[in-house]
């Protein structure tokens, strides 16, 4: 079972677009596990993206994610990370398919609304960077049987 942070960035939450994000990753059937609206401080911004230091989009990306509220969340299911990211599209929302997230609601690479893990391994790295192992649920679903096999 994998676990991936993904993040409804500022763009995202500004333009009325939260409860369109998250119904695309709840109708596919992955299953949520935690949920907070908050505001990234730049501490957290630089850890979160901690890997992209140096490049020249950097600071850039740290003024987008940090300059209004964002919602984290953790979702989890088998293969949540590759679902997860097919379910957002292409990191630039100009090659991105439509019918996904960028695909359908984008136009800029640092305006690309959402963020989702890209590894098993930071999946589990990012998903603790934003909440506590009691901020997540543990819950039975009751349409399990109806989604997995
Ligand atoms: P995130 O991390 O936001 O989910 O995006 P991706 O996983 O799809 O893409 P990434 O790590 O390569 O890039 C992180 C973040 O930086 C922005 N970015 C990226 C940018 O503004 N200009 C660029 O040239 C690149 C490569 C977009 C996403």
């Amino acid at each position: 079972m994998e676990r991936t942070l993904i993040l409804v960035k500022p763009d995202g939450v500004q333009r009325g677009l939260i409860g369109e994000i998250v119904s695309r990753f709840e109708r596919r059937g992955l299953k949520l596990a935690g949920m907070k609206f908050m505001q990234m401080s730049r501490e957290l911004a630089e850890q979160h993206y901690g890997i992209h230091k140096g490049r020249p989009f950097y600071d850039a990306l740290v003024d987008y994610i940090t300059s209004g509220p964002i919602v984290a969340m953790a979702w989890e299911g088998k293969e949540a990370i590759a679902a997860a990211r097919a379910t957002m599209g292409a990191t630039n929302p100009v090659s991105a398919a439509p019918g996904t997230i960028r695909g359908d609601f984008g136009m800029e690479i640092g305006r690309n609304l959402v963020h989702g893990s890209d590894s098993v391994e930071n999946g589990v790295k990012e998903v603790s960077l934003f909440f506590k192992e009691e901020e997540l649920v543990a819950w039975d679903r009751v349409t399990d049987s109806w989604i997995r096999e």
